[in-house]
């Protein structure tokens, strides 16, 4: 029979450890797959992957900003590191990868980074998120001459 001294010294034990196990989380990332076909959170300041209670409709690539609760005695399906009660909202900025002339930031380099470029120079199109990356002439400034140079990078 445990002694009510012992009891409360046991709750004691259990509550600071799942205090231990469950941390506050906070961080930018990016939605993924698993090889398994698992969607992933990849956060820009943690190690490794983590699952997610709730997805709200996010899907693979979305950049997204999650909280919630690490809590690493919780297995949640697709990773050992799950974070519970979790909220996804938009907003991260993009990591931007400081590959010049990736435009668009989506790892290659093509004709779809001329038509970012010209879309945000003339046509007042979306916003060039990694602004240093489109400066193909590395002048500072984002111009009609990085159209014509990113022209001659990819021609
Ligand atoms: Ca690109
Ligand atoms: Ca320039």
């Amino acid at each position: 029979m445990i002694s009510s001294v012992g009891a409360i010294s046991l709750a004691l034990m259990f509550s600071a450890s799942s205090l231990w196990a469950a941390g506050n989380f906070d961080d930018c990332g990016s939605l993924r797959l698993t090889n398994d076909g698992c969607l992933v959170f990849a956060p820009d300041h943690h190690p490794g992957i983590y699952s997610l209670d709730n997805y709200f409709g996010f899907g693979a690539g979305d950049r997204v900003h999650v909280t919630g609760r690490h809590d690493s005695n919780y297995f949640c399906g697709c990773s050992s590191r799950c974070i519970r009660q979790n909220t996804i909202t938009e907003g991260c900025s993009t990591l931007c990868s400081s590959v010049q002339n990736d435009v668009n930031n989506d790892g290659r380099i093509n004709v779809s980074d001329i038509v970012a470029l010209i879309s945000y120079i003339f046509l007042g199109g979306e916003a060039i998120e990694c602004l240093e990356q489109g400066d193909c002439n590395s002048n500072g400034r984002i111009e009609i001459s990085d159209v014509v140079c990113l022209i001659d990078v990819i021609f």
